[in-house]
């Protein structure tokens, strides 16, 4: 056997509602208020790890923080972001390098700190425990500490690594919005910074040939690419991105990946005339996944979104055409993530593990189809088929909330992970 990439889903929590919260993200921002459907939110989110399990993708969860965070709650600012399922997006968890990549063999994770925005800001301590947990073997597994708050970070959602098999030596690619050198920023805030990147990259003991800095345009963020995997998509030998993702082509970044990887790589640019940057960020054409099959051939798995702009259709059809290790598209549909901005991309960390390490972490999270069905009932039990922000308000919810929780951690063997299960004690 093989290394693998296991995907880890953030499974959908019972707060999903659409505040607005994140300044700089079009669809939050145009959410903000509607009524929003928990309990699809999060069927949808499953049927999605079902479309990959279905293929013979590696499939794990990551369950959804306590909510309402109650720090926030008796300050009128901040009230209804401690009732945000934010950490849904498990893209922003953290950034992973495989063994293969770090010179003491084992797997690093950084937890992403999420400074930018108040609602985010707060899931770093949980998420560290909760990798901790997952990932308990010190001989296999380093969890470190987030970065400092000085060092603006938003995890794999701005990293992309590439190799040839999943095992193999890769190189990483970081994507920042702003450096403590640059002068000119965006009008909306660069939720990565050149810094913060190094720092992971140092962090992991990657080597400085395999690791390449990308600064993503001025243009792409003010257009709504509030991270890179808005821009951009990769995996293995190919990489896909927007004429304007960068301030820079990636010619050199191509160069030095083939050099290190011994290998010809597929890298493609979609033009804007294809596809306008502004269709790009609708349609969250780049906020796919590309997963690579036992075959070695690639599936496209795309946002139903794009089916109703004609443009990303026919960037499919190209990035088809272009790229023909990709046979399959698969559209699926995340559409209550996405009115928060959270394409399929957004609801996955990726790690790569080799089979032993896949042994050593905690198996509750990972997914067989009768824990799919579990979960399906438990949101079906739970859940509350819409939720408005006056429903905020109703002290029921939190309790429906703690009791979710309570459940979840049960059905994923996680013990007391939550606050509210270590005071009940
Ligand atoms: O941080 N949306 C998230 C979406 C994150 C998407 N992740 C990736 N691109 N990887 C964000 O902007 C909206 C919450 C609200 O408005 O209620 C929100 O936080």
């Amino acid at each position: 056997m093989v290394s693998q990439e296991l995907n880890l889903d953030g499974l959908i929590g019972p707060t999903h509602f659409f505040g607005g919260l994140a300044y700089g993200n079009q669809a939050s921002m145009a959410h903000q208020n509607q009524v929003s459907h928990p309990k699809s939110a999060a069927i949808q989110g499953l049927q999605k790890m079902k479309v990959l399990m279905d293929l013979g993708i590696p499939q794990g969860v990551l369950p959804p923080h306590e909510r309402p965070y109650q720090p926030y709650l008796s300050d009128p600012e901040k009230r209804h972001h401690a009732f945000s399922a934010s950490s849904m997006w498990a893209a922003n968890a953290a950034t992973i390098s495989p063994s293969s990549d770090t010179p003491d063999s084992k797997v690093h994770i950084t937890p992403a700190n999420l400074q930018t925005c108040i609602h985010r800001r707060i899931e770093a301590p949980f998420t560290t425990d909760l990798l901790r947990t997952l990932f308990d073997d010190r001989d296999r597994f380093q969890v470190h500490e987030s970065l400092p708050a000085t060092l603006p970070d938003e995890g794999a959602a701005n990293h992309t690594r590439l190799c040839k098999q999943y095992g193999d030596r890769g190189i990483h690619l970081f994507v920042y919005g702003t450096s403590q050198s640059t002068s000119e920023h965006p009008s909306y805030p660069a939720r990565q910074s050149l810094e913060s990147s190094q720092a992971i990259a140092k962090q992991h003991g990657l080597s400085n040939e395999g690791v390449y800095m990308q600064q993503e345009s001025l243009k792409a963020i003010d257009s709504g690419g509030f991270h890179n995997d808005v821009v951009g998509v990769g995996n293995q030998t190919v990489y896909i991105y927007h004429e304007m993702a960068y301030t820079h082509p990636l010619t050199s970044f191509h160069s030095q990946a083939e050099t290190i990887l011994d290998a010809p790589l597929h890298f493609l640019m979609i033009p804007s005339e294809t596809l306008p940057l502004d269709i790009a960020i609708r349609s969250y054409f780049f906020n796919s996944q590309i997963v690579t099959l036992s075959s070695g051939k690639m599936v496209f798995i795309v946002p139903s979104d794009c089916l109703d702009y004609p443009e990303a259709l026919n960037a499919i059809a190209y990035t088809l055409s272009e790229i023909p290790i990709i046979q399959e598209v698969v559209y699926v549909d995340v559409r209550q993530s996405m009115q928060n901005g959270g394409g399929p991309a957004c609801l996955r960390l990726r790690v790569v593990l080799t089979p032993s390490e896949q042994a050593a972490m905690h198996q509750g999270v990972l997914l067989t189809n009768s824990k799919v069905d579990t979960l399906i009932q438990w949101v079906e039990t739970h859940y509350r088929e819409t939720l408005s922000i006056k429903d905020l308000e109703d002290p029921h919810l939190i309790e429906e909330t703690h009791r979710a929780l309570d459940s979840l951690s049960a059905i994923l063997g996680l013990g007391s992970i939550y606050p509210f299960q270590k005071s009940d004690s």
